[in-house]
């Protein structure tokens, strides 16, 4: 009797409807009649007549009576798109009057209203698809020379580790060795020094030395005291009053204008004695003093001049190297010299031995009394000195070869550094360039963006590498990560925020850059495509492709 009064059902619409127009096709088996002819909402809420589905009224709170019509709110309906790949649209659309471009069947409408056109998008998708899968197989052809390139490079880092790391442990031995012949020969050096240093020679060397510094002093305050003394007679010879017929004052300015080389005041302006003074130097303070007589030596001698500019730098000579100078070149012929020159005649590779073997060997030779007790020259201490800065060098430059190649390796497989296959190594380094206007736009991937005039002037920095997509929600290692890398802090905008780049990636057959834009004042957006990305056929996305074309 119940059903009786639902009876007002011709009203209702679509009642010719299919049944499961409209629904998914992983649901499509839940949409049969029970013996009775009725239908449970999928939600089991409810159970209502068979009838009632797809007549347009919505009857089940989760709506799932109405997958092909509008009428129940916020449900998909799904367009079959035969010839094609089926789409869902929100039910809100169906017969709006409007034709769906995803349900190329026009499903969503009337029969009649939108053109079945899945034929043709499903050629054109068809054959975009094929060109996409020829891409992704040459593409990822590529990659996988990548991936290759990323293994040798781990092996070659991995060898140089391990060759570093055995040579710092032999190099460390070398240094300690090498530092502590530096030493003795250092501490050996200094007594020797002292020794040297009582020779007769160097120390009436320092006398000399000394006694010339004085001499230097009493000349110049010898010239001091003569200027000064010229300026008084200057101004004496000038001044006096002839006409007190003083024969004192007279006298005095007689002899220093012949002194001097100084006309008579009284004569001068007269024609008769300009002549006879023409060459001479004028100015007082400049006096040419009596020149000595030693005429043959003359040319050993110093000149005024140099004793001026020159006296100053042989004075502050340094003694103490003359002095292991001298010692070698005296030392050099000399008797049991050879011994110390030997080291020059001997292979640089048994050269520290030699010189580590030599101390002793002396100090023998002198205990027996052969040679007399001597000590390494100068040139043995800065010889061991060398070898230990070249053997610290050394030292150095294998632990920073060794450090790169593990800082190296740790980028090498990590999902944030060269990707967890590696295949992004290869490009570290490789620059993409184009040209957009006035300016070259290069990237170097890893490094650097630059923004380059092409008629001359000020290249922008606009941005170093910072990292890959930093968005938080892409997964570090997912395909997305890697379609996008970050360069930041390039070269600060005049009144304004630094310049940085977002680099858009894809997968393509070369390394290229296609575009650039300015998406905001300083925030530059590049564009380009590389084979990295490109992933084998026979992975996740191959399949889940392939899936989609098995639809059709
Ligand atoms: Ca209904
Ligand atoms: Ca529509």
């Amino acid at each position: 009797m119940l059903w009786l009064l639902l009876l007002p059902l011709p009203l209702r619409a679509f009642a010719a409807l299919d049944k499961t127009f409209g629904v998914s096709p992983d649901l499509v088996a839940k949409y049969v009649p029970s013996k009775s002819n009725m239908w449970t909402c999928l939600d089991g809420s409810k159970e209502i007549p068979w009838d009632f589905v797809n007549d347009d009224s919505c009857d089940c709170s989760d709506g799932s009576d109405e997958p092909g019509t509008g009428a129940c709110p916020n449900q998909s309906f799904y367009c079959q798109n035969k010839g094609h790949i089926g789409s869902f649209i929100p039910s809100s659309r169906v017969k709006d009057g409007l034709c769906e471009p995803t349900c190329c069947d026009g499903s969503d409408e009337r029969p009649g209203v939108c053109k079945n056109v899945c034929k043709q998008v499903g050629e054109a998708y068809k054959k975009k698809f094929d060109e996409e899968i020829k891409l992704r197989k040459t593409g990822s052809k590529i990659r996988s020379t990548y991936i290759a390139f990323a293994h040798k490079e781990k092996k070659r880092l991995e060898e140089v580790i391990e060759s570093s790391g055995a040579e710092i442990i032999i190099q460390e031995k070398e240094l300690e060795r090498v530092r502590a012949i530096a030493e003795r020969t250092e501490a050996l050096s200094a007594a020797a020094l002292e020794m040297k240093q009582q020779s007769p020679l160097y120390n009436s060397l320092l006398i000399h030395s000394n006694a010339l510094k004085s001499l230097q002093m009493e000349h110049q305050k010898h010239l001091k005291r003569e200027k000064e003394l010229s300026t008084i007679l200057d101004s004496l010879r000038t001044g006096y009053n002839p006409n007190y017929q003083d024969m004192a004052v007279l006298e005095a300015v007689r002899g220093w204008e012949e002194i001097a080389g100084l006309p008579h005041i009284n004569d001068v302006g007269k024609d008769s004695v300009t002549d006879e003074e023409a060459g001479v130097d004028e100015s007082s303070g400049d006096l040419q003093v009596a020149k000595p007589a030693v005429e043959e030596e003359e040319s050993e001698f110093w000149t005024a001049e140099e004793l001026e500019n020159d006296l100053d730098d042989l004075l502050k000579t340094d003694y103490v190297s003359l002095l292991l100078e001298h010692d070698d070149y005296a030392q050099a012929p000399a008797e049991g010299s050879v011994l110390f020159d030997l080291a020059s005649y001997l292979p640089d590779s048994i050269a520290p031995q030699y010189e580590e073997f030599k101390e002793t060997f002396v100090s023998w030779l002198v205990g027996l009394g052969i040679i007399k007790g001597e000590s390494p020259s100068s040139t043995d201490t800065s010889r061991s000195r060398q070898a230990l800065s070249d053997a610290e060098v050394h030292l150095r430059d294998l632990k920073k070869e060794k450090e790169q190649a593990e800082n190296d390796l740790k980028e090498m497989f990590n999902v944030h550094g060269y990707g967890a296959e590696g295949e992004w190594k290869k490009l570290d380094g490789t620059c993409l360039r184009t040209d957009v206007g006035d300016y070259t736009y290069e990237v170097c991937l890893f490094g650097e963006a630059k923004q380059i005039p092409k008629k001359g002037g000020t290249t922008f920095s606009l941005g170093k590498f910072s990292s890959w997509n930093d968005s938080p929600d892409v997964k570090p290692g997912d395909e997305e990560y890697y379609r996008k890398q970050v360069y930041k802090r390039g070269t600060r905008c005049w009144n304004g925020p630094e310049r940085n780049v977002v680099l858009l990636l894809s997968c393509g057959t070369d390394n290229v850059l296609d575009s650039v834009v300015e998406l905001e004042k300083c925030e530059y957006q590049f564009s380009g495509t590389t084979p990295a990305l490109c992933l084998p056929l026979n992975g996740s996305e191959g399949k889940g492709k392939k899936k989609s074309k098995d639809e059709l």
